[in-house]
């Protein structure tokens, strides 16, 4: 505002001085000769210096700005972001993580180290108006102070490959109470949810939808229609049957047993979901027939 309004001042500052000397020093008859001038020290020392010093405050009051909106506070809480095709994944200090759900704590300032497990990514959260890269070897940050409970969007805005349009995550700003049982039982879906639901949400919102098709359709990685209680060959021909177990250690150790026909390409998602959650994605697999 104090550029608009300066600007609008010296427009009209500038047009009234054009005026003044456009009437004031008119040719008004062939006698009027035009004096020979060369210059004037006092007024180029005033039309250099009163703006010099107007853009000096300008430049040091931007500069404040932009610091303080690049570096983040020292009480800031530091989470650890980690893309990867194609899911976000969260660390909290507390050594607590999260798939594609960020929790903060409302007003308290939150600081994010991003960093990617395979190619370049982007984390964008429009209603922060907040968008940086996150790449391959290398720490990028963001800081926020969210002042209002409730949900935001996050999208990748770095195109990462077939997924990327799904490349979503929400940050949940909660009070400092919500934050806590977070931090110590999972987020209210997780607590609370039926289980197959909950699987449902697991399979949508953490990343398995982009290997896993549940139409019978080959991905990355194996359908899920109609595996459970089948009986599948692994990659060195031994049989094994898809029952509660099987379907357990191959989200937490997907590498045990890999499926023939395909590679071992599925992350390990130990530490990233939570006991109930491994109990929803059973019984949601249970469920398709
Ligand atoms: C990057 C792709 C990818 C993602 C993401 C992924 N998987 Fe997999 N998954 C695979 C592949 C490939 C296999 C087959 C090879 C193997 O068994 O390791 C597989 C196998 C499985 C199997 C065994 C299927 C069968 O027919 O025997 C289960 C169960 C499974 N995944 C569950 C999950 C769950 C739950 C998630 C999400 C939390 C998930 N996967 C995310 C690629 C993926
Ligand atoms: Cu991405």
């Amino acid at each position: 505002m104090f550029i608009i309004y300066l600007t609008i001042f010296f427009f009209f500052f500038n047009g009234a001085l054009i005026i003044y000397a456009v009437r004031k020093w008119k040719r008004r008859s062939d006698k009027d000769v035009t004096p020979h001038i060369t210059h004037d020290t006092r007024l180029e020392l005033v039309w250099s210096l009163i703006p010099l010093a107007v853009v000096m405050l300008i430049f040091f009051w931007g500069f404040t700005g932009y610091v303080k909106a690049w570096v983040a506070p020292n009480d800031a809480i530091e989470i650890v972001v980690t893309g990867k095709k194609w899911v976000w994944q969260f660390e909290y200090p507390d050594g607590s993580r999260s798939l594609n759900d960020l929790h903060v704590p409302v007003n308290r300032p939150v600081k994010l180290i991003m960093h990617s497990e395979d190619v370049i990514h982007s984390f964008f959260v429009p209603a922060f108006r907040l968008k940086r890269d996150v790449i391959p070897g290398r720490y990028t940050e963001l800081w926020f102070t969210a002042t209002e409970p409730g949900v935001q969007q996050v999208f990748c805005a770095e195109y990462c490959g077939k997924g990327h349009s799904d490349m979503l995550a929400r940050i949940f700003v909660d009070s400092p109470e919500q934050y806590e049982i977070f931090l110590k039982e999972g987020d209210e879906q997780v607590r609370k949810m039926p289980l197959k639901e909950l699987g449902k949400l697991v399979y949508e919102n953490k990343g398995c939808a982009t290997c896993h098709s549940l139409d019978g359709t080959k991905g990355q990685g194996p359908s899920w229609k109609g595996i459970w209680a089948k009986t599948h060959k692994g990659a060195d021909g031994t049989e094994y049957t898809v029952d509660a177990n099987y379907v357990r250690q191959s989200i937490l150790q997907p590498q045990a047993v890999v499926v023939q026909g395909f590679e071992p390409i599925m992350p390990t998602f130990q530490g990233l979901l939570r006991e109930r959650e491994i109990l929803g994605v059973i019984e949601y697999i249970k469920s398709l027939e």
